[in-house]
Parts: structure tokens; sequence; C-alpha cells
């Protein structure tokens, strides 16, 4: 039983450390040098593998995404036949709701205008809103969008998302589609992006969408760069509308030191960190699907290739 690691994330060790605890009889090989005879290898667990490579092994039963979203498999040239899985991690879920948390307490309490107040040596209360009255937009409601939406309304936020298809989530109102998707930014004054990155969904957050947002509102993007129009954010947040943008991942990345979003003096980078895949805990669904492979079970969850998550 062999499984190939393809990561330019240099973290193998702790993968094959945690898999083998869970599986002992797994043989770990890591991309390129470890790999060997490639047709022993059935699992492949890899992030941006290589165009086209996953095709040469002609034994692969399962593709392992070792992040939670796959669109780095979308454009790799995929064997047809194997089943592409993603990673459902609950602490990897648990890690992404504590980024949207923090940022939307973060905004909701105005602790960065109090942060600037406090290099001035300003002593000055700002009005305080309830959270009922606070409404913020979950883009997305797969297993992190809802996670995030229900803790944000055990807080009392005013939560509602926007989803592909229907949604039915307690408490939560959703919309859908391109009509819905008007009045759900019409709401929403702290939006938060956590959508699969699919043909449909690159480019949502465009000069549109910002300006169908209420005034003041702010965005932050913890799914993929793709889902921004930078210039566009950028002019929205320049002319006033937008009051700030957090901004966790980039149409490239590491994001290059002369992107206008470091110094913008509205924005907040931060390095694809919203939460971070950690082998100890990320191998056991691995592990768990593997283990249901071999016993003649479908893996799960897995990627629907029409639709691109
Ligand atoms: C991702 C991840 O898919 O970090 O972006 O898990």
């Amino acid at each position: 039983m062999t499984l190939l690691f393809y990561s330019n994330w240099r973290n193998a060790d702790r993968w094959f450390g945690a898999l083998k605890k869970e599986l002992p009889d797994l043989d770990c090989r890591e991309w390129p040098d470890g790999v060997g005879n490639k047709k022993d290898i059935e699992y492949a667990l890899v992030w941006n593998p290589e165009r086209g490579l996953l095709k040469s092994f002609p034994n692969l039963k399962a593709i392992f995404s070792l992040g939670a979203g796959v669109d780095h498999l979308m454009k790799c040239d995929l064997p047809d036949d194997v089943p592409i899985v993603r990673l459902v991690d609950p602490a990897l879920t648990v890690g992404m709701s504590e980024y949207v948390l923090y940022w939307v307490l973060h905004f909701h309490r105005r602790f960065g205008d109090y942060r600037r107040y406090a290099r001035k040596a300003r002593w000055k209360p700002l009005p305080q809103v309830i959270p009922k009255r606070r409404r913020v937009g979950i883009m997305g409601l797969g297993v992190i969008g809802t996670d995030a939406a229900k803790k944000l309304k055990a807080l009392d936020f005013d939560v509602a998302g926007w989803t592909r298809g229907h949604k039915n989530l307690a408490g939560v109102p959703t919309f859908d589609g391109k009509e819905g998707y008007r009045d759900f930014l019409a709401r929403s004054e702290i939006v938060v992006c956590l959508l699969p990155l699919t043909a449909e969904t690159q480019g949502i957050l465009n000069a549109e969408a910002f300006r169908r947002m209420p005034k003041g509102a702010v965005v932050v993007n913890a799914a993929r760069g793709g889902h921004v129009v930078d210039d566009d954010l950028i002019a929205a947040l320049d002319s006033g509308h937008l009051k700030a943008a957090v901004l966790d991942v980039f149409h490239e990345e590491p994001l290059p030191p002369t992107h206008p979003f470091w110094k913008h003096p509205k924005v907040t980078v931060t390095p694809h960190m919203a939460s971070l895949t950690v082998p100890e805990t990320a191998a056991k669904p691995v592990a768990d699907n593997i283990r249901r492979i071999r016993k003649g079970q479908p893996p799960e969850p897995v990627v629907d290739r029409q639709r691109g998550y």
C-alpha cells in the first residue's frame, strides 16, 4: 500500500509520521526523489502537482488534496477515473472560523479605530452596536462557511449566507443566484468570502459587487485570490466606499513585494494562514478514506468535476 506525497511545503516528515500512526503498513514516498516504481503508487496526497503528472501512475486509486481548496487540482490534467478527495479536517475548519470571528469582531467593535486613536493618545469611546444589528454576510456555505455562520450566529450576529444552490441553515437566511447576490451584498456590512474558486466565482468580488455593498462595508477574503479583482478593490477602498479589506489569499502567492496591497492603509495582508493544514489532525480523514477504499467503499467527500469543487 503506497502513497505519493507531492508538496512544496516541505512538511513530508510530519505527514509521514502522522499517516504511519494511522496506517502503520503505509509506504510513504515523496516526489520527486523517493517515488520509485510508478506502478506501486495507489494514493496521491498533493498540493499543486505538476500538470499531467498524476496521469503517469497507472494504479492510482485516489487523489487527496493537501488543503481545503481543490482549484489547484482542477487545472492539472488529472486521470478521468480517479476520485479527487477534498480534505475536510475539523481542526482546519475551526481555524478558518477563528480567522473569520477574529476579523468580524475586530470590525464590529472597531478595534482598528481604537488602535489608530491610541497611537495619538486619543481617548475616545465610540458608539457600540449590538451584534444583532451587525449584518455579516458569508459567501459560501460549505463545511467551513456553515461552521463560521453558526459560530457568528451563536454570538448573536445578524448573519446571512450566499450559496450556489439553496441551503437551509437554522437562523441564517440564505440568498442564491445572481439576484440573490445583489440582495445579499446590499444587506452585508462585513462580507466574508469562503467560496470555492470555479469559473463561476472567478472575479466575483468586482467593482459591481463593491458598489452594491453598503458604504463603509468591509471585505474579508479567506478563499482564493482569484475571487477578487484587485484593481476594483483598491478603487473601492480609495473612493471611501469600502472601509477596509482583509486578504489572506492572492492571485500570486507569496504576494509580490511590489503589490499595492502591502502598503495600502486600508488593507490587511495575511500570508495564506487563515488555517494551516496540520498533518497531525489532517492525516486522520486521509487515513479513514484509505481504509474505506481498501474495504471497497467510495472515499468522501469526492469532488464533482463538473462543479469544480
Ligand atoms: C487551502 C488551504 O485550500 O490552505 O487554501 O487549505
